[in-house]
C-alpha cells in the first residue's frame, strides 16, 4: 500500500473535519425537509462553514499557499507556486433534498499543473485520494478504471445543466443525451461531479461527461481518474479547468464518447 504523502495527509484531514460538520448538518436537513421554507439558507451556512473548516485547516498546515474556493473565490498566496483548488459540498441540490450523495473535493496543483485530489464522500465515509506517480487509492485499495472497451457494454455518468441556464445548454445537453443513450448500456445522473470522477477512477462508471463545470467540481476528481490510468479530455479540445467541459473514461472509450459527441 502506498503511503498518503504528507500533503495527502493534510489534505485527507481538512476534508475529514469539513465532513464531520456536513455529516450533522445533513441530519438537520433532513428534519428540515417537512419545513415550508424549507432548507435553503440553512444548506447555504453549512456550505459556508464547510469551506471554512477547510480553509483554515490547510491554510494552518501549508501557509502561504493560494486557493480557489467556490465561496471565498481566488485568494492569492504568498507562495505562487502551490495552489488549492476547493469545493466544500458538491452535490448541493442532493444534500438539500435529503439525499445521501455528496462529497467535499480538495484538488492541489504545484507550477500549474494538477498534482494532487482527495474527495471525500461523507455519507459512505469514503476518503479518495490521488497524487501524481503514486496513483488513486480508496483506503488501501489502489484503484483502476475499467477496462471495458465496447461503447455497447459501458455505463456513463453524466449531470443536466442548471435549470435558468440557457436554452442553448438544455438543447445540446438533449442532443448530447440522445446520440449516447442508444449506444450504450445506462446512463446516470448522480448530481456531484467530484463523486462521479471518482466512480469513473474506481470502474463504476466506464465514463463520465458534463459541460459548465466549475473548476473546483472537478479538480481533485481529474487526478484521480488520470493516476487510475484513465483519460481526461476537454470535450472541444480547449482547457478543461477553463472551460469545465469534462470528458473522462479509460483511453479507448474516451475517443468513442468523443466521437458520438462531436457528431451532435
Ligand atoms: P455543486 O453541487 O457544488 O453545486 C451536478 O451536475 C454538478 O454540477 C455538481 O457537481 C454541482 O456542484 C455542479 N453545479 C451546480 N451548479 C452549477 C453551476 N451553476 N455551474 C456549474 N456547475 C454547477
Ligand atoms: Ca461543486
Amino acid at each position: 500500500m502506498s503511503r498518503p504523502s504528507p500533503l495527502i495527509t493534510v489534505m485527507i484531514k481538512a476534508a475529514r473535519a469539513a465532513g464531520r460538520g456536513l455529516a450533522r448538518d445533513f441530519g438537520e436537513v433532513e428534519n428540515l425537509q417537512v419545513s415550508k421554507k424549507g432548507p435553503g439558507d440553512f444548506v447555504t451556512n453549512a456550505d459556508h462553514r464547510a469551506e471554512e473548516v477547510i480553509y483554515a485547516e490547510l491554510s494552518k498546515a501549508r501557509p502561504g499557499y493560494g486557493f480557489i474556493m467556490e465561496e471565498r473565490g481566488v485568494v492569492e498566496g504568498t507562495d505562487k507556486t502551490n495552489r488549492f483548488i476547493v469545493d466544500p459540498l458538491d452535490g448541493t441540490l442532493n444534500f438539500m433534498h435529503g439525499i445521501p450523495h455528496f462529497a467535499v473535493s480538495i484538488g492541489h496543483v504545484r507550477e500549474g499543473v494538477l498534482n494532487a485530489g482527495v474527495v471525500y464522500d461523507v455519507i459512505r465515509g469514503d476518503i479518495y485520494w490521488a497524487e501524481r506517480g503514486q496513483g488513486t487509492w480508496l483506503e488501501n485499495r489502489r484503484l483502476r478504471v475499467a477496462s471495458r472497451i465496447k461503447l455497447s457494454q459501458a455505463v456513463l455518468a453524466t449531470g443536466t445543466p442548471f435549470i435558468g441556464h440557457s436554452p442553448e445548454r438544455h438543447k445540446k445537453f438533449s442532443d448530447e443525451m440522445a446520440a449516447l443513450t442508444p449506444e450504450t448500456t445506462g446512463i446516470r445522473r448522480f448530481g456531484s461531479a467530484a463523486l462521479d470522477l471518482a466512480f469513473v477512477a474506481a470502474g463504476r462508471f466506464d465514463g463520465f461527461w458534463e459541460r459548465h463545470l466549475k473548476s473546483w467540481d472537478i479538480a481533485a476528481g481529474i487526478v484521480l481518474v488520470r493516476e487510475a490510468g484513465g483519460v481526461v479530455e476537454e470535450i472541444d479540445g480547449g482547457d478543461v479547468l477553463e472551460t469545465g467541459n469534462v470528458l473522462a473514461a479509460n483511453p479507448s472509450l474516451t475517443p468513442k464518447i468523443r466521437s458520438k459527441l462531436k457528431s451532435v
